[in-house]
């Protein structure tokens, strides 16, 4: 296939070119720049939501039943299923094609697994991608799954539109909460499996928690699922939707979304930069000698760290 057949093919929202092009994405293959570059004029249409959680709260489960609803109002959606933990194995796959396996066969779904192979902040960026292509292709709603664990992953949260954080009774709360960063994030909070006890005391300690948590005048949602059976999944697609209108019509929306690009570009740059000068700076000319430096005490680390950016600087200035 060539460049432009791939580009057609995406645009077309055809599922071969879908695929081909997030696999090049996971390779990074030279030439998804170009294609990134010519597809883009056609994103921003696609609403994005990131479903995040510890791992086994229902988040999949969780996302089969929200498809469900959403092909009720005639919506195309993708969906891609972050899975940091097992980039050779993609150990994820198998759980998800089954707990998404209603929708595999629908051809206005496209479900993916990806992992990636390239380890400095490669996850974050490699999804970024792919949620340019499926926003390209013409999808109205794209659902990031991710365990929500690290840096690198509340950096894909950073941008979409609507990030919902699963949690579940009886896992430790404190375990489950107060990982980095998520919390903060979080614009609706599901207690899935409220069929097992403890649910409510989870939803009041939560409502405690996020009690003073309002972020451009958006008041952070909670609400009670049961994912296996369908229960709130309503209730869940009503907040999604109160969601986008409130960006749609905000008086922040333009700050929110210029926001949003800010992030895209410093997120490039950050990993860009990292995967550039890492190597370099481990191997720089003068490391032995802060090492040595370091060693007899004469400078700590972080004094040398300074010194070798300084001289680091000059030299690719
Ligand atoms: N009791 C109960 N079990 C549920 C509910 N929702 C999901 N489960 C079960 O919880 C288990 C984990 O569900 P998944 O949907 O795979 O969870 P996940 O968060 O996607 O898991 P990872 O992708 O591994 O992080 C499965 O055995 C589900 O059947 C629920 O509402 N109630
Ligand atoms: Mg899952």
């Amino acid at each position: 296939m060539s460049k432009q057949d791939l580009i057609n093919s995406i645009l077309s929202g055809d599922h071969r070119g879908l695929a081909k092009s997030i696999s090049m994405i996971e390779d990074d293959d030279p030439d998804i720049i170009d294609i990134l570059s010519k597809i883009y004029h056609k994103t921003g249409r696609a609403f994005v939501i990131g479903i995040t959680g510890a791992p086994g709260t229902g988040k999949s489960t969780l996302i089969n039943k929200l498809i469900s609803t959403f092909r009720k109002q005639d919506k195309k959606i993708g969906v891609i299923a972050v899975d940091p933990t097992s980039p050779l194995t993609g150990g994820a796959l198998l759980g998800d094609r089954l707990r998404m396996s209603d929708h595999y066969l629908d051809p206005d779904v496209y479900i993916r697994s990806m992992a990636s192979r390239n380890k400095l902040g490669g996850l974050s960026k490699a999804t970024r991608r792919s949620v340019s292509i499926l926003d390209a292709s013409g999808l109205d709603i794209i659902i990031v799954e991710s365990v929500g664990t690290g840096q690198s992953e509340v950096d894909i949260l950073k941008i979409t539109d609507a990030v919902v954080v699963v949690l579940m009774p009886e896992l430790g709360d404190d375990i489950q909460i107060i990982k980095a960063g998520i919390m903060e994030i979080g614009d609706i909070f599901v207690v899935n499996k409220s069929d097992l006890p403890g649910s409510d005391k989870m939803t009041s300690k939560l409502i405690h928690g996020i009690a003073n948590l309002k972020k451009d005048g958006w008041t952070p949602q909670i609400i009670q699922t049961q994912s296996l059976t369908g229960v709130g999944i309503d209730k869940l697609i009503d907040s999604i939707n109160f969601r986008q209108n409130f960006l749609k019509n905000s008086k922040n929306s333009l700050q929110i979304q210029r926001q949003k690009i800010k992030n895209q570009i410093t997120e490039t740059i950050m990993s860009d930069i990292q995967e550039l000068f890492q190597n370099q700076i481990f191997d720089h000319l003068e490391m032995n000698a802060f090492v040595d430096q370091v060693m007899n005490k004469e400078i700590d680390p972080e004094l040398a760290a300074k010194r070798l950016l300084l001289d680091f600087k000059k030299r690719i200035v």
